[in-house]
Formats: structure tokens, sequence, C-alpha cells
């Protein structure tokens, strides 16, 4: 056993109990009888680790002896949920765990409850990233995800007088056992100082980098298991320690508290997750942990992974680096020093490797969330990388000039540098530059960033550019966050739609069939009686129990149009008070947020404040009871949103046009036996194409209609003059009457939907009621609705990351 494979407990109850017990006293250091829930679920979570371990440690042997091309997944976020449940899943250990916890006399439940999800990203991008590792995982692709070890993750919402309030989220606090550290594989990474120039031994002119401050990054190993499958990759996230140049300072200076705010400082760059999405500030301690983690992990592929006399000329072959957004961008002028500066390559020998070794996802066409870095700050913290860009930016131009002699116009447009407001790195055009492939998260999306975002980038190199439509993991949210379906599903088509989505189109001729429908909705009405629970322990809300479940999550941005939702709220409740309508002929229904807003956007918190006081008012309304309620439970994560999805009756999904990439909620909800009520934006359209017409609500202005109407001169006072509705409900909102008569505490909101409304939420406002009233009218018919529930499932098996996964690899990866 010592020197021979390393061996997993078997599959039994028995010994599942015995290395639970074993872990409670030999790693937790406690008896049973007197374990507190925390020790608890630690010898659990150590416990199921046995399971995985062998297999990781024999997918290691696998991944360095075969060969095979390695995918590098560089991304400054994974919004990985938790991880027991998982794990459990992965493994097959479900119901043995159960009856083993049964048998100590624990309750489970209470042990899943402990664990608080890392929340080491802020909403889409890097819940994509969770699910892709899953997915390669899953079809046994060689893949090492490379991120940051953040000690705090998105922050915790908590709500106080309907405000927005941010705690910070200590997710190490009790323990953090998916975690392996390993500080003998650290890596230092420079910062600061200055180049100069110097003859090599080959008279040739070269230039280095002399740094003047460095921290340490730690890798920290989590397991990504695949499905059932016995592979267990690597998610690889590094953590900043200071060198021992701070410790002989402390030992040296008389300053010590100096010295230690030094070491602090290094410590400060895997910190906390920034807690903006989509509106990057620029701030110099995001380019630090930019700049930290992708040095520490082509470091650790170059020097630590790959064989060590390895030829990088073949290193194409051997990875490919996705850039998951501009954040990990930096990496292109890293590998460019590695190869000149350490490997002494020259210059177009290390250029040509590198372009294949890259491929760039944008996941945005808001040209606000285009990553740009002041060239002053970049110099200051890397000036090798600074000088690197500019000779690649210099080469670039210089190649674009002899295709278009004379066109200084599109020359200055495609240059990496920018010269006002002030000299800056544009890192998208870099990203563009440096890679191989482009792609887009939809195809709307991958079309407009072609058309508008990088037309003269598009033009120039056709071929690069592509799409892949995202996709999101049916493991966690289909097969763990909705079991009910999924025995449902299994007992008609088998269980191979779990790792083949697209068998759910198995299910369409059950669309039809009564039965079928009946425990359909059953188990639709079954998963709202546990979110009700769910929602009840968790934030003593009651919701009634008969009602639409109608779910808007997702973070809070204008453009995803959470006010607009909110003036359909208004505006049906204003029906109602007002006598227009009667209570009894409404259709019931019960909405539910979910949005977290980043700190600094004020118009975001605004709204929440907002949407929190009118549910308030609307709840405490007599004349609306069981008639129509808003929920709002604070802090919308993943693991509230394994427990909402599978609850919902309708995804709302109303960005205007032309503006969110793709969406993957959007895929969650239409997988979970959900209708969409949405706009012709991001997946949506795929959505909708895939589910047909009938199947799915469709409102509002397409992209071009917005382009046209936004040229026309926008005035959303005119709608306002001119809709009734449109301004009761206006009035309603401003006039105070829910917020205790201050007109004041909703105007910014109220204001800046009349003067600027700047994603047209009044312009959709009449095609968005008009929606509502058809999903009302189908939802009065119960069959009617369930077929359709029913067809969204069968026919949303495209939208699997396995998928998307395939797409990349036939596409992008050549692997
Ligand atoms: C940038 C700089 C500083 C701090 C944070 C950021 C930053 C972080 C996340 C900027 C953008 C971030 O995410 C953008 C994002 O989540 N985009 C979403 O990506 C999803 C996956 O592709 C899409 O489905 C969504 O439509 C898109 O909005």
């Amino acid at each position: 056993r010592a020197s021979g494979p390393v061996e997993a407990p078997d599959k039994t109850v028995e010994e599942f109990v015995a290395a639970f017990l074993n872990e409670l006293n030999f790693g937790q250091g406690v008896l049973l009888s007197r374990s507190t829930i925390n020790d608890q679920y630690l010898a659990l979570a150590r416990t199921v680790r046995q399971y995985l371990m062998a297999g990781w440690l024999e997918t290691g042997v696998q991944r360095r002896e075969s060969g095979r091309k390695t995918i590098g997944y560089l991304s400054a976020e994974y919004l990985l949920g938790r991880q027991l449940s998982n794990a459990l899943l992965a493994t097959d250990l479900q119901d043995i765990a159960d009856e083993a916890m049964k048998q100590c006399g624990i309750d489970i439940a209470a042990l899943r409850a402990q664990e608080i999800e890392p929340g080491l990203g802020n909403g889409g991008l890097g819940r994509l990233a969770a699910c892709f590792v899953d997915s390669l995982a899953t079809m046994d692709v060689p893949c090492i995800g490379y991120g940051i070890r953040y000690e705090y993750g998105i922050f915790r919402q908590t709500f106080e007088d309907n405000r927005q309030v941010e705690v910070p989220d200590s997710w190490l606090s009790l323990g953090s056992p998916w975690e392996f550290p390993h500080p003998e594989r650290q890596v230092r990474v420079d910062f600061g100082g200055r180049t100069e120039t110097y003859t090599d031994d080959q008279g040739r002119e070269r230039s280095r980098w002399i740094p003047d401050w460095n921290v340490l990054g730690i890798p920290y190993h989590h397991m990504v298991p695949g499905f059932r499958n016995g592979t267990v990759n690597t998610l690889r996230l590094w953590s900043a320690k200071a060198t021992q140049a701070f410790d002989l300072q402390i030992f040296n200076s008389g300053d010590y508290a100096a010295a230690v705010r030094a070491q602090t400082f290094a410590e400060n760059i895997s910190k906390v997750l920034y807690p903006e999405d989509s509106t990057p500030q620029g701030k110099e301690l995001r380019l630090q942990q930019q700049y930290f983690f992708v040095a520490c992990s082509l470091h650790d592929f170059i020097q630590n992974t790959l064989p060590q006399d390895f030829d990088l000329r073949r290193l194409p072959e051997r990875i490919i680096f996705q850039l998951n957004d501009t954040h990990p961008v930096i990496a292109i002028p890293e590998l460019m020093r590695i190869l000149v500066d350490r490997k002494g390559f020259d210059w177009d020998e290390a250029w040509d490797i590198t372009r294949q070794c890259f491929a760039y996802t944008c996941h945005t066409l808001l040209p606000e969330a285009l990553e740009v870095w002041s060239a002053e700050l970049l110099g200051r913290l890397l000036p090798r990388h600074l000088e690197i860009i500019y000779r690649i930016n210099k080469e670039f131009l210089e190649e674009v000039r002899e295709t278009f002699p004379g066109d200084e116009m599109r020359i200055r447009s495609m240059s990496i540098i920018a010269e006002h407001p002030e000299r800056s790195v544009r890192m998208a055009y870099l990203a563009t530059i440096g890679s191989s492939k482009v792609n887009g998260v939809a195809e709307l999306h991958s079309q407009l960033l072609r058309d508008k975002v990088l037309p003269e980038f598009s033009q120039y190199w056709t071929e690069k550019f592509t799409n892949v439509t995202n996709g999101i993991t049916p493991r966690r949210f289909v097969f763990l966050a909705n079991r009910r379906l999924s025995d449902l599903i299994t007992d008609k088509i088998g269980s191979g739609w779990v790792t083949d989505l697209e068998r759910l189109r198995d299910l369409e001729p059950y669309a039809d069939d009564a039965d079928f429908r009946a425990e359909f909705a059953a188990v639709k009405q079954a998963n709202k009686e546990r979110l009700f629970k769910v929602l009840q322990a968790r934030d003593g809300i009651e919701l009634p129990e008969h009602a639409m479940l109608d779910v808007m999550v997702k973070r809070l941005h204008e453009y995803k149009r959470q006010s607009l939702k909110l003036l359909h709220i208004v505006s049906t409740y204003e029906s109602i008070i007002s006598g227009r309508m009667r209570a009894e002929d409404a259709v019931p229904r019960t909405f539910v947020f979910g949005a977290k807003a980043a700190p600094g956007y004020h118009m975001a918190k605004e709204t929440i404040f907002l949407i929190n006081s009118v549910a308030a008012t609307i709840n405490a309304d007599e004349r609306v009871k069981d008639v129509l309620s808003v929920a709002f439970p604070a802090n919308y994560n993943v693991t509230l949103a394994e427990k909402l999805i599978p609850a919902a009756d309708l995804s709302e999904q109303i960005s205007l046009a032309g503006k969110e990439a793709s969406g993957t909620g959007n895929m969650k909800f239409a997988l979970n036996g959900a209708l969409t009520i949405g706009t012709d934006d991001g997946a949506n359209v795929e959505i909708r194409q895939l589910v047909g017409d009938d199947n799915f609500f469709l409102f509002g202005m397409t992209e071009p209609e917005v382009e046209q109407l936004r040229a026309e001169g926008y005035q959303p006072t005119s709608y306002y003059r001119s809709n009734d509705r449109l301004r009761a409900t206006i009035d309603l909102l401003a006039g105070g009457h829910f917020t205790r008569g201050d007109r004041a505490a909703s105007a910014q909101v109220v204001d800046n939907l009349l003067t600027q409304d700047p994603f047209m939420a009044l312009a959709d406002f009449q095609g968005y009621l008009d929606a509502q009233d058809r999903v009302d009218a189908v939802y009065r018919d119960t069959d009617a609705w369930t077929r359709s529930a029913i067809l969204n499932v069968a026919r949303s098996g495209f939208f699997s990351s396995d998928r998307s996964m395939r797409d990349y690899l036939d596409r992008i990866w050549n692997a």
C-alpha cells in the first residue's frame, strides 16, 4: 500500500462510516459525541475527498505521460458554488453518505448547509468558468484552471432599511477542506523597477528588467471531478505571500511596524475579489492581481508542468491558454518576456509561438466595460511589459500600413495604444492581436463583436473571429439542483442525458401525455414548496403556495433593466388598487428578485432600495393579498440559485437588445422547465429558435431598432406623456406611495428613467406589458403551460457546457 496505488475506501455504508469516524477522530481530533456540526462537516468533506484522491493522482500521472495538449483556462474568477454536494454527486455517494450519517445520528442536510460556498466570482463570467472546468473533467480533457485564491470572495449582501449593505465574505473562516496548499511549488513574481538595454554574447541588442519588489505565489489545488468517470482535473488558485526580503527587512530594520506594513502590502494582492462587474475602475491593485496570477500560471506550466528540457518551439502543441475576457491578457507580453528575455528566442520566433498559445473570449458589448490601462500605471508596475506591448504594436501597425498604405485613420483606430484622454493600453486589442482566435459568447454577440466592437480587426482577420455559445453544466444545475425532475426524466428516457444533454429531445412526445404533464407539474409544485421553506428559514419570507413564480435573478445593472420589471409590478398593482382590475381576475403572481449591486454603482443601489420599498408596501397591502407578492431575498448566490431556478415558472430575461452578451441564467431556467419572457438579446435568440416561438414570450425592440431609435433622438418623456398606464405607474412610484410619502426617496430612479433612460425601458414598456398579458393567458391554461414547459426542457439540450467545450475543442483549441 505504501508505494502502490492509492486506494479509496469501498463504496459501502460500513466503510464510509469508518472513514468518516477516522477523519473525525484523527483528522479533526474530536469524538463524535463531542463534535460540532462544523467538525462533522469538515470530516465528511475529507471523507468524500478520499474517494476522489485515487482518481486525482491517476489523472495527474496520465496527464504527465500522455503529452496531450492541455487547456490552460486563465480566469480571474471562478464562481464555484458549494463543493460537498457536487463531490457526492460526482462520486455517486449521495445515498451511501445519507445512510452513513444517519447511522452516526447526524442530519446530513445540516452538514451540507454548513458549507460556505467559495464565491470567487461576480456573476456570469465566473460561473461560466466553473461550468467549463466541470465539463472538461467530465469529458476527460486535460485542463488546468488557473486563478486567484481570494481570501474574501464576492461580498455578502444584507439589507438595512431597504438598502444594500456589504459584509466581507470570510469563506475560509471555518476551515477549507477542499483545497491543498503547495508551498513547495511557490513562484516568485516581480514588479516595478526599470529596464535597461545591453548587448548579449552574440552582439544583439537586448532589454532586461530590473524589478524592485516581488511577492510569492503559493498554489492551492482544488479537485475538479468529472461526473462518475474517475477523472479529476485541477484548479490551481494562487495566493500571495510576502517574500523573504520582507522578513529580512523586519529583522534588520529598526522600523518593525513599517516592515510588517510592507508584508501586508504584498499579501493584499490576493486579499479580495473586486466586486465590480463590467465597469473596470483601473485600480493599481487590480492590475497587480492580474499580473500576479498570470505570471504564476505561465511559470507553473512552463517550468513545472512540461517535461524538464522541453523544446519551447513546440509549446503550441502542448498548451492553449484561453483568456477569460481581458483580465488575464497581460499573459501575452509575459510569454514574450519569458521567451525573449529568459529563453533567448529572437522576437519573431517568440511572437509566432506566443500567438498560437492564446485564444481570447470577449464577454461584453458595453464600450465602458472594455479594459484600458493607463500607460503610466502599466509602465510603473511592469516596465518591461509596456516596452513589449509598444513593440508588438509598432510591428503590427507596420503590417497594417503595408496592407492599407496611407490609411492613417484606420491605423490609429487599430492601435493598441490610445492617446486620449491619456496614453493607455487597450487590452481587448492586445488580446485580439496576440491570439489565434477571438470568440463571442452567443451568435448575436459574436456578430455584434465583429460588426461593432472590433470591426477593423474582423475585416483584417476574417478567420480569426468565431462564436461559441455559452452553456451550463447539467450536473449542478439540473441533476443536483432538481433531483425530482431528474428522476422523472431518467424514468422516461434513461440517465444518459446527464452527459449527453441533447437526449432530452426524447422527452418531446411526453409533452402530449397527460399523466406525464401531471407529474411534471407536481415536480414544479414540490420545488416551489422546497424553495418557500428555504426562504422562510433563510430570510423569514412567507409566500403563498399557489401563485405563478416569476423570477429575475442576475447582477443589478441598468442594461439588464430590473427597473422595467419593477414598472410591470407597480403597474399591475396600480391596476388593482385603482379599481381598473379586480384582484380576483388577476393571475396570482409572486415576483422574486435576486441581485447584488457593485458597491460603487449608485443607480444600481437606488434601484435595490426601490425594489425593497415596493416589496414591503405590496406585501403589506391587504387589497392584493395572495394575488401579488414580491420577495427580494438578500445575497443571491449559487447556493440560492440551485433552489430558486428549479421552482420558477417564469424566467425574466429583459435586457435591452444588443447589451447582454449571452446570459447563462436564461439557459438554467429553460432547462428546469420555466418559460422565458425575454427580448431578442444574447442567447435568448438561440433559446427561442430552439424551443419555438410558441414556447417563448418575446417582446421589445430588436438591436437595429434600438440603434435607429437612438439615432432619431430617444425621448423617454414622450412615452410617459402618451401612455396612460405608464404615466399612472410612474406617478405612483414618484408620489411617495412606496416610501412613506417621501418623494425624494424614489426620485433618482424615476428621474433617471424620465430624463435619461439610457437603456430605453420606457420604449419597451408597453410591449412588455402586452407580453405579460400573454403569459397570464397561457398560465390560466395549465395544460398548455405545462406542455410548453416540457418542450423547453426537451429542446434546450444544446445549452450544455459540454457542447460549448466541444465547440472550443473543434474550432479554437484544435485539441
Ligand atoms: C473588471 C475590472 C475590475 C473588476 C472587475 C472586472 C470585471 C469582472 C467581471 C468585469 C467584468 C466581469 O464580468 C462580466 C460578465 O460577467 N459578463 C457576462 O459574461 C457572461 C458569460 O459569458 C455572459 O453570459 C453575460 O451576458 C455577460 O454579461
